[in-house]
């Protein structure tokens, strides 16, 4: 039995578009959900896995499959549909599972043979069977699964073409923020895998590099700090020689036992959500943990710079409360905190969220030509109506944004602060170059976007 597992291509994605950057070389990462599938397949199923951000295959060239299954993102869910369409065509069944479907099955439904809902570890052997005896139910719900269950991933099923490895070792967010889908996907419940488990994955990884791809490493509360330093400590005692990316919440800074033990555990960078400048912007958004009375964000990246630690971090424009002149604002907020690379996206309604119910009901999701307009929910592209900013106003913050903050004195005064600071410059201006080549082809995107939603013709060169 021949088994097909596609992960679908949107050429609007930037950090997939290898070619005309090649810095986005180091920004392809593996889709790990299909591997994990892999991982809890039965050895009588030959495994193909086809990552269309890496290249698109002549399906027309390749052995007929007996199943094919499709992950997606919102942001993939135009491109699954029509290689579903493609598949059904030649009257192999599909399967389709992941977020955009467990949120809008009824949606996919109209597209694929079978929906997986959740997480799948605890239905995709049956589906396995149950495709086998040609006897596939219309939906499977696999809800949370016990984080014992969750295999180790097939790493060696992409071996190659990648610059980073990819793990998972916590699932779950408490803290629900009304634009982000993990709460309503993965549960409010912060789920731990088993160390062991942890470390034997990793050392399966051929890359040096590798992504963590929780949500957030360390979790928020006491005993979740512990466990990441127990975890921290395996890694060591492992002597693993990786060098690995994280996600985290800003409480990573508050404790000095735990940043040393990361550092030493090999943690070269972290990702940190600080959403917007404004403390109405946090209320706004539910983001409560950076309302912590007192907390000084400068200080707090500082800390986590002092261990050698690269920080990231990631804003939102086009709050209810951000007016006119949020872009430069933002990139002035992140120049103060002393980031290392700065990620602003637009505030996305995304299906599922909370965000997403207040937008409907207010008629505010501006782009709904569902599915077509999916392609457009990649964060990238405003797609709603924003209370104080229009469709080019919007779009001119985010320009104003990304220039300010990656103007070339600014590039040059972070790399020497780093030079300073005896951290990696050099990492530091190839991360600055890589985003600044980047915001040159969102640029291209925004005029094309602009004048396909009929709006005015934009000059959107970078300077
Ligand atoms: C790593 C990651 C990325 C990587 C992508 C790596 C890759 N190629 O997959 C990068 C950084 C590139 C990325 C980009 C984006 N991401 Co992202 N990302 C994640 C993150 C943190 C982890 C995903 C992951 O690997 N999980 C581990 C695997 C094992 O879990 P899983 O994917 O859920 O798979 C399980 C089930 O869903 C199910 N399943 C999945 N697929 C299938 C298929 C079949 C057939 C079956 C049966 C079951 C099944 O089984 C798996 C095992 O249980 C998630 C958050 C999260 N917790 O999931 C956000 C998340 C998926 N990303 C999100 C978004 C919005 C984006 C972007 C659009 C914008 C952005 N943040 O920059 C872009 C778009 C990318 C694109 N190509 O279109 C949203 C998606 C929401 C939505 N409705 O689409 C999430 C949920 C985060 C959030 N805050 O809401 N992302
Ligand atoms: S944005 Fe981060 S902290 Fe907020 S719910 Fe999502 S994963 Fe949790």
């Amino acid at each position: 039995m021949r088994l097909y597992l596609i992960n679908p291509s949107n050429p609007l994605v930037t950090i997939t578009r290898v070619k005309e950057s090649r810095w986005n070389r180091y920004r392809v990462w593996k889709p790990l959900s299909l591997i994990v599938l892999a991982g809890l397949t039965p050895p009588e199923w030959e495994i193909l896995v086809v990552d269309e951000n890496l290249r698109i295959p002549d399906y027309e060239t390749l052995p007929r499959p007996d199943l094919v299954g499709i992950t997606a993102f919102t942001s993939q869910a135009n491109r699954a549909y029509q290689l579903a369409a493609h598949f059904r065509g030649l009257g192999v069944p599909v399967v389709m599972g992941g977020i955009h479907a467990t949120m809008c099955l009824d949606e996919a439904l109209q597209h694929v043979d079978s929906v997986v809902t959740g997480e799948a570890e605890g239905v995709w052997p049956q589906v396995l069977e149950d495709a086998r005896q040609n006897d596939l139910k219309r939906s499977y719900d696999g809800g949370l699964a016990e984080m014992k269950d969750v295999p180790l991933a097939r790493h060696d099923l992409l071996a190659t073409g990648y610059a980073l490895g990819a793990i998972q070792t916590t699932r779950g967010c408490p803290l629900n923020c009304s634009f982000c889908s993990v709460t309503a996907f993965n549960g409010a419940k912060y789920r731990q895998r088993p160390i062991p488990d942890v470390v034997r994955e990793l050392q399966s990884i051929r890359e040096k590099h590798v992504l963590v791809v929780d949500d957030n490493l360390i979790g928020t509360r006491s005993d979740h700090i512990e466990r990441a330093k127990e975890l921290f400590r395996a890694m060591c005692r492992a002597n693993l020689g990786k060098e690995w990316l994280a996600q985290a919440t800003i409480n990573f800074a508050d404790d000095e036992e735990l940043l040393a033990l990361a550092a030493k555990a090999g943690c070269g960078g972290v990702f940190i959500g600080f959403e917007s400048p404004t403390p109405e912007g946090l209320a706004e958004l539910g983001k409560k943990f950076n309302l912590l009375k007192g907390r000084e964000f400068r200080a707090s990246v500082r800390r986590i710079q002092r261990h050698r630690i690269l920080v990231v971090g990631s804003f939102i424009i086009g709050l209810d409360s951000d007016e006119p002149g949020i872009g430069r604002r933002i990139a002035e907020t992140a120049a103060q905190y002393g980031l290392d690379n700065l990620n602003v996206l637009f505030l996305t309604p995304l299906p599922g969220t909370r965000l997403w119910d207040e937008m409907k009901a207010q008629d505010r999701v501006a782009l709904d030509a569902f599915p077509e307009d999916w392609k457009y929910y990649t964060l990238t592209f405003p797609v709603a109506r924003y209370k104080h900013l229009s469709l080019p106003g919007i779009i001119d913050e985010m320009l104003s944004c990304d220039r300010t903050f990656y103007s070339m004195p600014q590039i040059m005064r972070r790399v020497w602060g780093s030079v300073w600071q005896r951290r990696r410059p050099l990492i530091t201006l190839l991360g600055n170059l890589s985003y600044r080549r980047n915001l040159q082809l969102n640029c291209a995107g925004y005029a094309d976007f602009l004048q396909k939603q009929g709006a005015r013709q934009a000059r959107v060169s970078v300077s």
